[in-house]
């Protein structure tokens, strides 16, 4: 729909950034930590670009008053970061590591002195080796009362200053890229073990939600999903049912164990039918009706266009991802017996072949509103490019449009009737790139680093910086003011 004007932005609107322990915070053996599965991952030759490895990454941890001194000075009002799991647990469970909350309560005390509202993830990846060896991680339901545990101790002891939660990050990417594809540890590439590990997370996930309920902590809490928008390539019936079938198996998914507490039904069906999963117990969807989240996380960077596809087997040629930042070089896959990626020949693409779509943005917030109405706290958005940095400046240009024109787009479906609590830009700080290394950034601040070189690891203020900073002064007005004004 049109509209003739625009709604304001919410006057509490959270105008945020977002990060990851284990890409911003090196420190990797630092004061008691343990080894995340990441941290064992990455030393693997060949895994990641360049071999990079998040030892040092942006050294967050020994530099985060710099840090949050420049979000204060951009004005941010929000800031999503995770907590390393294995800072708190050295071992994944039993004694805590003492160190490794007071690193997190000082970050927060420092937040909270800038009035900047801390959004806490507890997952963000990097599970404790120690749990990956001694039980296979998210293979074992040993995974939800460890997990439920540590949530706790974090509910205790920052919950007197964080009122917004995250329990997992992409369950969706975390597990398909984990167990399925095999890009990320623990490597394994198995429907079946990945519907299965799929589903004690979402278990784990409910868990540790219903623990925030029981606790009485004040609040909010509810997980972080990538949502791709699946359009059909044109009005084919047999194409728009491809992407109906897509739709649900990308995104419903997940999202419908979240906010009602069941897998959707053809999907669940045509799955036990096969023999991949079987009928969740009673007790199983007891858990999960417990763990109905106050809000859902967006992180939104792409949406997909598919047709129909009535190949029974996967091609030979196989996904091939782009992570070397050679525009052209990916190949998508296609879903046996359901549907084909296809390129959308209205969108552009990024230099690592992410489509771009800021229409789809408002897309996946009309969609949860419709399906579940939840509110949308927007936890990622961002641009991964090249950045140059030439006379001491980085003129970002092309993150201002990208930005601009999603926010514009947020703005749009609040107008539509959507609850959109905030926004988090993906990244603040350039940071570590899982798979793609440093070089494809994301950040309003630059940071002084690459594959092969910790450098100064210095920080500089891009053109994007300024950028935003106005966005949030202005609440959102700057986004639609005329370019002469
Ligand atoms: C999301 C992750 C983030 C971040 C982002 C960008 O999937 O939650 O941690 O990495 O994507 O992705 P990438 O770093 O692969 O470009």
């Amino acid at each position: 729909m049109k509209h003739k004007h625009l709604d304001a932005f919410p006057a509490d609107f959270l105008w945020g950034s977002a990060s990851a322990a284990y890409q911003i915070e090196g420190a990797h053996d630092a004061d008691g930590k343990g080894e995340s599965i990441w941290d064992v991952f990455v030393k693997k030759p060949g895994t990641t670009f360049q071999d990079t490895t998040g030892d040092i990454a942006v050294d967050h941890y020994h530099r985060y008053l710099e840090d949050v001194a420049l979000m204060a000075e951009q004005g941010l009002k929000a800031y999503r970061f995770s907590v390393s799991w294995a800072r708190i647990f050295p071992n994944g469970k039993g004694e805590i590591n003492q160190a490794g909350l007071d690193f997190y309560n000082a970050l927060i005390d420092e937040l909270v002195k800038y009035q900047i509202e801390p959004i806490v993830t507890i997952y963000h990846w990097d599970l404790p080796q120690a749990l990956q060896d001694e039980y296979g991680g998210f293979e074992s339901r040993e995974l939800i009362q460890d997990f439920t545990n540590y949530a706790k101790v974090l509910f205790e002891a920052f919950s007197d200053r964080v009122k917004y939660w995250i329990s997992l990050n992409e369950q969706n990417v975390f597990i398909t890229h984990g167990y399925l594809l095999g890009l990320h540890p623990p490597k394994v590439k198995d429907l079946k073990r990945t519907l299965s590990a799929n589903h004690i997370a979402n278990l784990a996930n409910a868990s540790v939600i219903a623990a925030f309920r029981e606790g009485n902590y004040p609040g909010q809490i509810g997980p972080s999903f990538n949502f791709s928008p699946i359009y059909a390539l044109n009005a084919d019936p047999e194409n728009v049912l491809a992407k109906m079938d897509t739709e649900e198996l990308m995104d419903f998914f997940w999202l419908d164990v979240y906010a009602r507490g069941y897998y959707p039904r053809t999907v669940l069906k045509q799955l036990i039918e096969q023999g991949l999963m079987t009928e969740p117990t009673k007790a199983d969807y007891a858990l999960l009706a417990k763990g109905k989240p106050d809000f859902i996380g967006l992180n939104y960077y792409q949406s997909a266009t598919v047709t129909k596809n009535d190949a029974l087997s996967l091609s030979q040629e196989g996904m091939q991802m782009n992570h070397s930042g050679k525009k052209g070089t990916s190949r998508s896959i296609s879903i046996p017996s359901v549907s084909k990626f296809t390129k959308n020949t209205y969108l552009e693409q990024t230099n690592w072949d992410w489509t771009i779509d800021p229409v789809g943005i408002r897309s996946a917030l009309r969609t949860i509103e419709s399906r579940y109405a939840l509110p949308v706290l927007i936890t990622e958005n961002g641009l991964g490019e090249y950045d140059q940095f030439e006379n001491g400046e980085i003129d970002d240009s092309y993150r201002i449009d990208y930005l601009k024109q999603h926010l514009k787009q947020v703005q749009e479906a609040i107008t539509d009737g959507v609850q959109v609590l905030g926004y988090c830009s993906w990244s603040f700080t350039d940071l570590l790139s899982w798979l793609n290394g440093y070089q494809k950034r994301y950040g309003f601040v630059y940071v002084d680093r690459d594959e092969t070189s910790e450098k100064t690891l210095n920080r500089y203020k891009k053109k994007s910086f300024y950028w935003y900073q106005e966005v949030i002064a202005t609440n959102g007005a700057s986004l639609t003011k005329k370019e002469n004004d």
